[in-house]
């Protein structure tokens, strides 16, 4: 009988009790192996495939440093976790690989601007329109993900009944942008983004732990070269040095992880974003508007690309719940998402809606561990 596959579990639950093993049933060469892994990855509908050895993950004494000068805000999961996240043998202590795997979002059309600035943030929240970043503009990605994953650990179970895969996309303790680089998924470039020089960094990234040993590819080398577009653009200079975002002041925190008020002298650079940010991949010479395309299963909904202030605004919790069904954008909730709204729309039209609730909604208490970017 294969192995069921294994959900990674999120950062405060205990793993799953191991089944017994079985032997092998199949005996290729690595290469063969490497290459068969990325096929099925490709037909599970994944846009890419690498493969790293387990072990230390990249750049763990940064992500350390990261969390002691306090740039983790309130997202306090990160630092509890802090040792899993360092090496997934402390997930899987057998693991021999990890599997990172990209899925590709965005639409062409959506690059309708190359270079933003938080001028041009403002012109649109003049129009009375909001912005919704890219990732959370259609469906959900964590359920297309986690439902590619489970048909690609089901198939890897099945030829390899002895060996364990466990896998996540977002929500478990594995420093993810770290094993893209290391897979050669993409490199981390300064605005923290994992990128491929081909197809940019409009991606989500998933990875396998398993037991199996893949031969490994090289890891990605890092084209940022002398450029600091992105540091220059960050409208909260977040981007306090390259590769480092104090998410203190980082808009996509403050809009979706942040359950308490945005800082006053923070708000009038939101502009009109009202869930996320991506101002610092939209400057990166490497996300070409020509290149850009994405997964259909994650095309945005045309109602989210720019909507109307106003229309938001008027939600209340039930109608917020029906507005963004399936929706990474229900993971700020409804106070959350409101509360942008309302600092959007001051920075539209100086006043928020007659009879809204935003900043009354905004002392909610510290925020849960993330289940979205
Ligand atoms: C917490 C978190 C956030 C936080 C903190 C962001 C951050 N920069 O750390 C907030 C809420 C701000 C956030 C925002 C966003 N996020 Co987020 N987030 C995560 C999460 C859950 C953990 C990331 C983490 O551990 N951060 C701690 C930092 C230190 O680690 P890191 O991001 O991996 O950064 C590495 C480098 O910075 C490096 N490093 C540090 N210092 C130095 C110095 C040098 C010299 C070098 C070379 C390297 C280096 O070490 C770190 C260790 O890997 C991951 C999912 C996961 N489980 O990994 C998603 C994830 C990173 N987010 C993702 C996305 C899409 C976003 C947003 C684009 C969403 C949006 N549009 O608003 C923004 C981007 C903001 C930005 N510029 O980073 C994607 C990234 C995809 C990609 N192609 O890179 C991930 C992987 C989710 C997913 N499964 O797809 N996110
Ligand atoms: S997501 Fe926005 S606020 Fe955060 S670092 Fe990038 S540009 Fe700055
Ligand atoms: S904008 Fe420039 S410095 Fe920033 S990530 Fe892209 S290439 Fe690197």
């Amino acid at each position: 009988m294969p192995m069921t596959p294994e959900r990674i579990p999120g950062p405060d639950r205990d793993l799953p009790s191991q089944g017994p093993e079985e032997p092998d049933t199949n005996s290729r060469g690595p290469q063969d192996l490497r290459e068969e892994i990325r096929t099925l990855a490709l037909r599970c509908g994944f846009d890419r495939a690498g493969f790293a050895p387990a072990g230390p993950a990249r750049h763990a004494d940064r992500f350390r440093e990261w969390l002691d000068r306090g740039f983790a805000a309130g997202m306090d999961y990160l630092a509890r976790s802090a040792d899993r996240r360092s090496d997934p043998r402390r997930i899987l202590p057998e693991a021999r690989s990890v599997i990172a795997l990209a899925v590709h979002y965005g639409e062409p059309g959506e690059a309708e601007r190359s270079v933003r600035s938080l001028a041009e943030a403002r012109t649109l929240s003049m129009e009375g329109r909001g912005e919704i970043s890219r990732y959370a503009r259609g469906t959900d990605y964590h359920r297309i993900l986690d439902a590619r994953l489970k048909d690609l650990c089901g198939i890897l179970a099945s030829r390899y009944p002895s060996h364990r895969f466990r896998y996540q996309a977002d929500t478990g303790a594995v420093l993810e942008r770290a094993w893209a680089e290391a897979a050669g998924i993409g490199w981390i470039g300064k605005n923290a983004c994992a990128i491929d020089s081909q197809r940019g960094s409009y991606f989500f990234i998933a990875v396998i732990i398993s037991t199996l040993e893949v031969p490994p590819d090289a890891p990605a080398a890092n084209h940022c070269g002398s450029c600091r577009l992105c540091l220059d653009a960050c409208p909260t200079e977040a981007i306090v040095e390259p590769f480092r975002v104090d998410s203190r002041r980082c808009i996509s925190y403050l809009t979706i992880e942040n359950r308490g008020p945005i800082p006053e002298p923070l708000r009038p650079a939101l502009g009109g974003l009202v869930f996320g940010c991506d101002i610092c991949q939209e400057v990166c010479p490497f996300n070409r508007p020509d290149r850009l395309g994405g997964d259909p299963d994650l095309r945005s909904r045309p109602e989210n690309r720019h909507p109307a202030l106003r229309e938001l605004a008027a939600l209340d919790a039930e109608g917020f719940a029906a507005r963004f069904p399936r929706s990474a954008v229900r993971r700020a909730k409804a106070a959350g998402f409101l509360r942008n709204v309302q600092a959007a729309l001051r920075n539209s039209v100086g006043d928020p809606a007659p009879g809204a609730a935003g900043d009354q909604r905004s002392g909610a208490p510290g925020p849960a561990p993330r289940s979205s970017p």
